[in-house]
């Protein structure tokens, strides 16, 4: 059996940490063979609905968790993190504007940023999924400069597996037999999931699908899909999330085997010509820890007025905190 890890866990009280804490300590996350210490933070308010996590993760007997830190103080729950995954953040309230709610959430990832360069490993591999989550990696990332800008992730894995899904239904495959999507972007509705790459059972995928369905289906589907579970189900996507984000930190630390994920990282030097000073989602493969943007990939117009699109949001995102930092 190796060293524990230590994997640090924020919104532990949340309804997406309610699945993936228990994933992270089945090994779903780091191997069958990679014991974890879980560090997990909560606000002060719902420490209580902590305890309550804590006795069912006690109930499991995982026998790869070798420890368990609860805290409200991120100094403690970040101390030596090798991996974290930050998924609480500050929903939108009634009537706040989108601004409101990236400055609210800055506060945190200010904090959090600052935390985390001074107390965790500076080579601790970290994942903002709580939204808007490209924007609170970027706030983030200027925050912790003792940690490895690459290091620093955002998620669009779940948009990648929606998309997956969308195209093996269309398609009539399973949804393994599905490769080369890519998300560019946000995580948000102007995000572009892009299948002009995408094979099916190794067959090219946008040849077999109507450029109506492509354009005014599948797009629309998958921009809008968190919005569709919300209408559903009365809460928002968590099994789902906690799913992605589990596949997310796997393929980072042990690679995703030759397969294109896509994930949010710092655009600085990337291939495509996008804006180097944003958190941005691009096709990615990893190996040995590390990720690389897939290059080399042309895109038609359509594409590049699409790609265009997510950018300029999140130009505006960053606009929208740039007081921060002066
Ligand atoms: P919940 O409201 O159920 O849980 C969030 C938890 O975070 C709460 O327990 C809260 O007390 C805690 N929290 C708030 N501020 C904190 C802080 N400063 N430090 C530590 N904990 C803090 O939300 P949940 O459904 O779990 O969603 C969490 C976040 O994920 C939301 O921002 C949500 O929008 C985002 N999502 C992101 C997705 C993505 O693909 N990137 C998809 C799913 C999800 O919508």
């Amino acid at each position: 059996m190796k060293a524990p890890v230590r994997v640090a866990v924020t919104g532990a009280a949340g309804q997406i940490s309610y699945s993936l804490i228990f994933r992270i300590a089945s090994g779903s996350m780091l191997g069958p063979d990679q014991p974890v210490i879980l560090q997990l933070l909560e606000i002060p308010p719902a420490m209580n609905a902590l305890q309550g996590v804590l006795m069912e993760l006690k109930d499991c007997a995982f026998p790869l968790v070798a420890g368990v830190i609860p805290s409200d103080d991120p100094n403690v729950a970040f101390k030596d993190a090798d991996f974290a995954l930050l998924v609480g953040s500050r929903p939108r309230g009634p009537g706040m504007e989108r601004s409101d709610l990236l400055k609210a959430n800055g506060a945190i990832f200010t904090v959090q940023g600052k935390a985390l360069s001074d107390h965790a490993n500076p080579d601790c591999r970290v994942l903002v999924v709580g939204n808007p989550a490209n924007t609170n990696a970027l706030i983030l990332l200027k925050s912790a400069p003792k940690l490895n800008p690459r290091h620093i992730t955002s998620m669009t894995r779940l948009d990648h597996n929606r998309s997956m899904a969308q195209i093996a239904d269309k398609v009539g495959c399973h949804s393994s037999d599905v490769e080369q999507v890519v998300v560019w972007g946000n995580h948000s509705s102007t995000q572009y999931p892009d299948i002009s790459y995408a094979t099916a059972a190794g067959k090219p995928v946008r040849t077999a699908v109507a450029d109506d369905w492509y354009k005014n289906d599948f797009i629309p589907t998958v921009q809008k899909r968190g919005a569709a579970i919300i209408k559903a189900r009365g809460a928002s996507s968590a099994a789902s999330a906690a799913n992605a984000a589990v596949e997310h930190m796997r393929d980072w630390a042990l690679g995703s085997k030759g397969q294109w994920v896509s994930m949010g990282v710092y655009s600085k030097g990337n291939p495509y010509g996008i804006d180097e000073d944003l958190m941005f989602s691009f096709p990615i493969t990893c190996e040995h820890g590390e990720w690389q943007i897939v290059g080399g990939l042309d895109r038609d117009a359509f594409s590049m007025d699409m790609i265009k699109k997510t950018e300029q949001e999140l130009q505006a995102e960053r606009e929208a905190i740039a007081d921060m930092f002066k």
